[in-house]
C-alpha cells in the first residue's frame, strides 16, 4: 500500500516508517506548498492537512497513491490548562526545543500538579472515499528538567506512566509501544486492512 505522507516534520516520517513497515510511504515533497492547518482541534488540523494534500496531488497529476496521511499532535499540559496542546508546533517558535523545553517547564506553578498528556490524530484521506480519523493518547508527567537526546520535540521532557525515564531517555521501541503516535497508529491498521 502507497501512502503518501503530509507533513514537513521529518521526525514523524521517520517514526511513521517505524511504526507501520509495510506501507510504502512517499514524502511530502519538498518544492510543494505549505500544507495549511487553521483548525481548534488536533482533528480538524489532521484532516485539513490529509484532504489539502489529496486536492493538491490530484490537481498536479501526480502518480496515484492509495491514501493521503496526515498528523496533528501535541503535549497538553494539566498546570497550564491544556496548553500548548493544538498549539505545539507553535508555542514559542522562534526558539530551538532545547530552549522550548526548558521554557514551557518554567511555566508550571510550583506546587502545582505536573500531569500531561502526548495526543496524536491521524486523518487518512483515502484516494476515493471519505477521509477518517484515528487517534491515540499516552499519560505522563513532565520531568522537572529536559533529559535525554533520543526522540524530537517535547520528549526530553516527558515521562510516560509507569516509568521514570523521559520519552528522551527511553529506546525508540519502547516509546513506539506506548506512544500517542503508536496508539494512533495501531488504531488505523484495521481499516487499512494490515
Ligand atoms: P506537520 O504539521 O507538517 O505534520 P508539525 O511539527 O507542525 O508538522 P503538528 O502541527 O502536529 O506538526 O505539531 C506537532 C508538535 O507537537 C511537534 O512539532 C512537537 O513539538 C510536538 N510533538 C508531537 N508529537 C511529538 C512526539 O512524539 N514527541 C515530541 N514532541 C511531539
Amino acid at each position: 500500500m502507497k501512502l503518501l505522507l503530509a507533513t514537513r516534520n521529518a521526525h514523524k516520517v521517520e517514526e511513521f516508517h517505524e511504526l507501520l513497515p509495510s506501507i510504502d510511504f512517499i514524502p511530502w515533497p519538498s518544492d510543494a506548498p505549505e500544507i495549511p492547518e487553521s483548525g481548534a482541534f488536533f482533528q480538524d488540523n489532521a484532516l485539513q492537512k490529509a484532504t489539502y494534500a489529496r486536492d493538491w496531488w490530484k490537481a498536479q497529476g501526480l502518480p496515484p497513491v492509495d491514501g493521503f496521511l496526515a498528523d496533528d499532535s501535541g503535549i497538553c499540559v494539566d498546570a497550564l490548562w491544556g496548553g500548548p496542546g493544538v498549539l505545539s508546533a507553535r508555542f514559542a517558535n522562534h526558539l530551538s526545543y532545547a530552549e522550548k523545553n526548558p521554557l514551557l517547564l518554567s511555566m508550571v506553578p510550583a506546587g502545582a500538579p505536573r500531569s500531561a498528556r502526548f495526543v496524536c490524530v491521524l486523518a487518512l484521506a483515502p484516494t476515493a472515499g471519505e477521509p477518517f480519523t484515528v487517534g491515540g493518547a499516552v499519560e505522563g508527567s513532565l520531568a522537572t528538567e529536559p533529559r535525554g537526546q533520543s526522540g524530537f520535540g517535547y520528549d526530553p521532557i516527558f515521562i510516560p506512566e509507569g516509568y521514570d525515564r523521559t520519552f528522551g531517555e527511553l529506546e525508540s521501541a519502547v516509546k513506539h509501544q506506548l506512544s500517542h503516535r503508536g496508539r494512533a497508529a495501531e488504531a488505523l491498521k484495521a481499516p487499512l486492512g494490515l
